[in-house]
């Protein structure tokens, strides 16, 4: 039995995710069965306590636009057979089309009009993916935003090693053909960067409202961040990248924007978004917003909710949460240049946060503006919302599904979202869920 993708090194055996599931997840999701119906308007509108500012914005919002509603899971695509699905993504121009990305290597294309679609596979590329320890494979693909007209795709994935290579994680792009297939000899790597250990490898690969592309890595991996590459801007590990894929300059496949925050600095890698982070597996921008939800991976005590701007210091490994890092000589009080989260959660409700996606569709009203995301082992999902920053409805428990382990959410065309992962173990059947709310 494997560990889950995300956990921390050594310090997560899956006796204590079974534990901490058996112990902590029933007691959670008994808690939310007990909640008010989502159709009940909350008493008053909820208010992190951490941000008690938000007061003044909260008090101008209507109690119906704070309540969060509960979200139910229903299984799409049964018929689709998915092995360690970590990703679901819509592609740019057809809103019929959605691709689910395999661990091992492959890129299955769902037809999602038809319920009883079984899935194509578009790409295989277990060859140069490496996928032995858990946290390793492929792990994100991103279309381009005019892939209509480039038919270029992203992938980041953990590679194999070639002669005395160290390990590393690759970021490619791939060129599908006319019959919509991707071709595996089209690869064409745009950065390679080399990993000290087989875990903490991000990521997610995604583009931006800005049209660059947006890179999560992980801080490289053991435990407590050994090498101190999340307060290092000299490393691409423990980072987000912004990169112009449409411009490549300076002798690179790929170029820099402009305004990226360490241009022109010493000592720093002109790649670098924002830093301080110690394993972003999932991230996703508010489409209406812009904003950057990220989900960053805890080590041994606090799973956090960051929303990610130009420049920022999210506080890996000093900080963990809303708390000074326990066990490390640079932990830290809160400090103005770490950007804090916006939400937490402790081991008593989970041990590794998928970032999900601000709900923007139309079909479930009551979940317009809502950010939800789940933790991995336990299954459990939150939702909360969050203004400029700031949260004007605290997290709350909406649902989720014991036994199944949720690794990705996932963002149609018209907003709808889906949730995706294995079901009764890490290696159980794949399955796509799509959620709801009763209205
Ligand atoms: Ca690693
Ligand atoms: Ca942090």
């Amino acid at each position: 039995m494997v560990l889950s993708p995300m956990l921390s090194f050594m310090n997560n055996p899956v006796s204590l995710v079974l534990s901490i599931f058996i112990a902590n997840s029933v007691a959670t999701l008994a808690v939310a069965d007990q909640t008010t119906p989502a159709s009940a308007p909350a008493s008053t509108p909820a208010i992190d306590s951490k941000t008690s500012s938000t007061t003044a914005v909260a008090s101008e919002i209507s109690i119906s636009e704070t309540a969060i509603p509960k979200v139910r899971m229903s299984r799409v695509w049964p018929k689709a057979t998915l092995i360690r699905p970590v990703q679901v993504v819509a592609r740019p121009d057809r809103g019929d089309r959605l691709y689910v990305v395999e661990q091992a290597g492959r890129v299955i294309e769902i037809d999602s009009t038809d319920p009883e679609n079984e899935g194509r596979v578009v790409l295989d590329i277990k060859e140069p993916v490496f996928d032995k320890f858990n946290e390793q494979g492929l792990l994100s693909l991103a279309f381009h935003p005019k892939f209509a007209e480039n038919h270029y795709v992203y992938l980041w994935y953990t590679a194999k090693k070639v002669g005395k290579q160290p390990d590393r994680g690759v970021l490619a792009r791939f060129t599908a053909k006319d019959d919509g297939m991707f071709d595996a000899a089209s690869q064409f790597i745009l950065l390679e960067v080399p990993d000290p250990a087989w875990n903490h490898n991000g990521g997610t690969v995604l583009f931006g409202p800005d049209g660059y592309l947006y890179l999560s890595i992980g801080d490289g991996g053991a435990g407590n961040d050994p090498w101190g590459n999340g307060q290092d801007t000299n490393s691409l590990l423990a980072t987000v990248l912004r990169l112009d894929v449409d411009q490549p300059a300076e002798g690179k496949p790929y170029g820099i924007p402009s305004d990226n925050p360490f241009v022109g600095k010493a000592d720093s890698a002109p790649e670098i978004f924002a830093y301080g982070l110690r394993n972003v597996w999932r991230m996703s921008f508010d489409r209406k917003t812009g904003e950057l939800y990220a989900g960053d991976v805890g080590q041994n005590a606090w799973e956090e909710i960051d929303i990610v701007t130009k420049g920022g210091n999210y506080g890996w490994r000093p900080r963990e949460g809303f708390h000074p890092t326990q066990g490390v000589e640079d932990r830290s009080e809160a400090d103005p240049k770490f950007i804090e989260p916006i939400a937490e959660y402790s081991r008593k409700d989970g041990v590794s946060v998928t970032g999900g996606f601000v709900y923007r569709g139309t079909q479930y009203p009551n979940l317009a503006g809502v950010y939800l995301y789940a933790d991995y082992a336990v299954g459990t999902m939150w939702g909360l919302r969050s203004i400029g920053g700031k949260v004007t409805a605290a997290p709350v428990v909406v649902g989720g599904k014991r036994g199944f382990f949720p690794a990705s959410f996932g963002e149609a065309l018209d907003g709808t979202l889906y949730i995706c992962g294995t079901d009764t173990g890490e290696d159980g059947p794949g399955m796509i869920f799509k959620l709801s709310t009763s209205n």
